[in-house]
């Protein structure tokens, strides 16, 4: 029995629906951060780690390129085409909204949802843009399944920086993603959010350990408490 339902799968397809009869839903925790503050990197390991101690966990990425709406966000980024910035900001949340079936679905049959990127970056990269205030920003996205941890990679622009040239993306420019950071700060501040700042200037192992060791009290204290309702 090896491959697709062999013992592995057949594990961890039990693990989770052990921990969906128990009535222990899965954790939705997001990663967020500046461009290359380590959020790819991050999440992947995550996913591998918790996995290997035997929780069940699946990657989310926003945006999602794959679908109908990711298509156009994707040709968008890629300055392959124009929108206009506030249909390209609804865009944004759309892809996010035609995924809250399926982020409910998993979290209800006690999988953990690592999410890179979530309705932050939506907030934080539009309001960068001129005469766009947060609160406009925030508006589409209120009522989304709320994050149960959210981990902001810290990294100084500099720091950011020195691992690499920008990419030829939409936004990767200094200014830019200095003005997003700012944005990132005032959602830092919103306490009603479970915000966790990391360190992301240190080595990738490190910076692991710290979000493995969050990520697993907030698997723990997520399994009995309503899933919330973001900004609401
Ligand atoms: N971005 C990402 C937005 O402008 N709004 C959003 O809602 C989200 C989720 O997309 N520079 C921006 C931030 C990034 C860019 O992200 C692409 P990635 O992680 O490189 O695919
Ligand atoms: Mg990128």
């Amino acid at each position: 029995m090896g491959g697709p339902g062999g013992p592995a799968t057949l594990g961890v397809v039990a693990e989770a629906g052990n921990a969906a009869m128990a009535g222990r839903r899965g954790a939705l925790i997001v990663l967020e951060g500046v461009d290359r503050a380590g959020k790819s990197t991050q999440s992947r390991k995550l996913v591998d780690a918790l996995c290997a101690a035997g929780h069940c966990a699946e990657l989310l990425r926003f945006p999602e390129r794959s679908t109908e709406i990711g298509k156009l966000l994707s040709s968008y980024l890629e300055k392959k085409s124009e929108v206009e910035d506030h249909s390209v900001h609804l865009l944004f949340s759309a892809n996010r909204w035609e995924h809250v079936p399926l982020i409910k679905e998993k979290l209800s049959q006690g999988i953990t949802l690592v999410v890179d990127r979530y309705a932050f970056s939506g907030v934080a990269f539009t309001s960068a843009k001129e005469n766009f205030s947060l609160d406009w920003c925030k508006q589409p996205d209120v009522g989304l399944p709320k994050p149960d941890l959210v981990v902001f990679l810290q990294l100084q622009l500099a720091e950011a920086a020195a691992r690499g040239e920008f990419g030829r993306e939409r936004y990767e420019s200094s200014p830019f993603q200095q003005r997003a950071l700012q944005c990132f700060q005032q959602l830092l501040g919103d306490s009603s959010l479970p915000w966790k700042t990391v360190d992301a200037s240190r080595s990738i192992e490190d910076v692991h350990q710290e979000i493995r060791v969050l990520s697993e009290g907030a698997i723990r204290a997520a399994a009995h408490r309503p899933l919330g309702q973001l900004w609401t």
